[in-house]
């Protein structure tokens, strides 16, 4: 292939494509979202909404019962979704973090707000909808997992939890001033909001970012909560054992397997109290401490080391007082032993881990549900329930053993999409359901219109707001498709940078950097994503309008980038 020709193809192609975009500006679908903004109007700010934003960290929409996962109870969320709308096809712009983060805060796709991956910091100095509101009138408050590099900036308040933070006893930096917080930080987080709520300015309506830590790994539950889901045996996902054919490279070198790449100690918690306390006995792990792992201590991990996944843990074991260790062990220790003495076959012990890792996931998710509980109480008990915007969603979705994984990062519909879940009764008629192709980069453009805040015209998502107020139902104008872009690669996991389009049908994928791989899957015939079809040649025309329909979204989103690799991917 002569590449200088066929950048200059490319670039022609592009700039035809420019003219008839332009041409097309009035009457084109995906021009149209986005562009949605207010007539400029003079609003009574002291008589706009409140703003409740509930995000959590890696919530599947498969752990909240209103989402019919069959796994858990999740009757606080629910209640938001029953008196409120549901989206079931929400997705998110990059499936990791701070690049989910970002795009929520500033309406916009990473390769715009610069937020890439989870090792950049973010440019606060950037507009965002807290910041709009603010200087609206707002009273902006933001409260648990931060995790952007740079200072929270747009709110009165702000008490985060530096980095990822920690679930037993957390360090909390409170505008600036660092102290650590007694408790389990699901309830932390709760109670300095609820602090925050009770003091704050009464005649300013507030917009309270509620962000929790839970359930991200390694899913530490609450002293309450240790002894959940005992008694029960969760149902396996059909695609545990996925063997991942007929699929690419980037699926079968990920390494996100629960059964090879989650650790013992940290992640399955096999260390009795005997051991822990003769590992600290013993001094010899004091100078692993891994908070941001090397490469060389990530190695010793993925190697299976022992004193680099014990490090992992002691970090926070050493955090939590006499007490937690002790309810912890009264817990573990028991399930611990009958495990090792069960002398399981490697089918048994991948459902194991399965049970156990599902297990803390869900009691995680139980510590988050409870809290969301005291926060619509508390609302309800000053009467601002109904005149506050509650919305709940997360970072991004995860795997819980699809295809045998944990984490996120792929395109694939479980890390893809992401719960969202809006009540606002005063827009939105109870127990409203929406197949909406709907995206994290909405969120901002929504919560601004909601507010009677004029939509910047740079932001790159659509308001909501006329499916909210039209049953959960679409015009004409909504988008046919969404746009997907991964960058964090080489990292964590392993999961190759990809970019793709997800349709009401189908969702074709290209991973790109160290492969050239596309990938198409009919989600009406393979709602699992098991079967690869990009290869069948009878799919040629599907591909082409697909490619198309890609090569539109770049334009209209800006993605563009001069480099080999992606002059490449403009060509059929
Ligand atoms: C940590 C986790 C990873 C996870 C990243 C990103 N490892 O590094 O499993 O993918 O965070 O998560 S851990 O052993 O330290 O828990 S994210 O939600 O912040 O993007
Ligand atoms: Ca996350």
């Amino acid at each position: 292939m002569n590449l200088k020709k066929s950048y200059k193809l490319s670039i022609i192609g592009l700039n035809r494509f420019y003219l008839v975009g332009i041409c097309l500006l009035f009457i084109s679908p995906i021009a149209c979202v986005g562009k949605h903004t207010k007539e400029s109007k003079v609003v009574d700010i002291a008589k706009q909404p409140n703003i409740l934003f509930i995000l959590t960290d890696d919530h599947a929409s498969k752990a909240i019962s209103a989402y019919g996962g069959g796994l858990n109870e999740t009757p606080n969320i629910d209640r938001l979704a029953n008196e409120g709308i549901r989206f079931d096809r929400c997705f998110v712009n990059n499936s990791i973090c701070g690049p989910s983060r970002a795009a929520i805060l500033t309406g916009k796709f990473s390769h715009i707000n610069g937020l890439t991956d989870n090792g950049i910091k973010f440019d606060n100095t950037q507009v965002t909808f807290p910041k709009l509101l603010q200087q609206a009138g707002y009273s902006t408050a933001v409260v648990g997992k931060w995790h952007l590099g740079s200072q929270p900036s747009g709110f009165d308040y702000w008490n985060v939890l530096p980095g990822q933070g920690d679930y037993y006893n957390p360090e909390f930096i409170e505008m600036g001033d660092t102290t650590v917080v007694k408790g389990y930080v699901t309830d932390v987080i709760t109670d300095i909001s609820l602090k925050w709520l009770k003091k704050r300015d009464a005649n300013k309506p507030f917009c309270l970012l509620y962000h929790h830590k839970a359930p991200h790994r390694n899913w530490m539950p609450a002293p309450r909560h240790l002894n959940l889901y005992d008694s029960i045996n969760f149902p396996v996902p059909e695609s545990l054992f996925d063997d991942y054919k007929n699929r690419g490279t980037a699926a079968r070198t990920q390494e996100m397997e629960i059964d090879r790449h989650m650790y013992p100690i940290w992640d399955f918690k096999l260390a009795t109290l005997a051991e822990m306390d003769a590992y600290i006995a013993s001094n010899r792990y004091k100078n692993k401490n891994d908070n941001g792992l090397d490469s060389k201590s990530k190695n010793m991990l993925e190697a299976n080391d022992k004193s680099a996944d014990l490090a992992k843990f002691l970090r926070v074991y050493e955090k939590m007082t006499v007490e937690q260790r002790k309810a912890w062990h009264k817990a573990y220790d028991p399930k611990t032993k009958a495990y090792r003495e069960a002398n399981l076959n490697e089918k048994e012990r991948l459902e194991w881990k399965y049970q156990r890792y599902v297990k803390d996931y869900l009691r995680s998710v139980a510590a988050v549900d409870e809290n969301i509980g005291k926060m619509i109480k508390h609302l309800e008990e000053t009467g601002e329930l109904d005149n506050t915007i509650i919305v709940y969603t997360s970072d991004q979705g995860f795997y819980l053993g699809e295809h045998g994984w944990f984490d996120k990062r792929f395109m694939y519909e479980q890390s893809y999409g992401t719960p969202l879940i809006i009540r606002y009764p005063k827009k939105i008629k109870k127990e409203t359901v929406s197949k909406a192709l709907a995206m994290n980069i909405d969120l901002s453009p929504t919560l601004l219109d909601l507010a009677g805040i004029e939509i910047p015209e740079d932001i790159q998502g659509a308001s909501l707001t006329p499916i909210l107020e039209n049953n959960g139902t679409v015009n004409s104008n909504w988008r046919k498709a969404t746009y997907y872009h991964y960058y964090e690669y080489p990292s964590w996991h392993s999961v190759k940078r990809h970019y793709g389009i997800r349709t009401e049908r189908y969702k074709l994928i290209h991973f790109y950097n160290d492969v050239d791989e596309w990938e198409l899957y009919d989600l009406e015939n393979d709602s699992q994503e098991l079967d690869n079809i990009y290869h069948q040649p009878e799919n040629k025309a599907l591909i082409d309008a697909l490619k198309d329909q890609l090569k539109e979204l770049q334009i209209e989103y800006k993605d563009l980038d001069p480099t080999e690799q992606k002059i490449k991917f403009f060509q059929k």
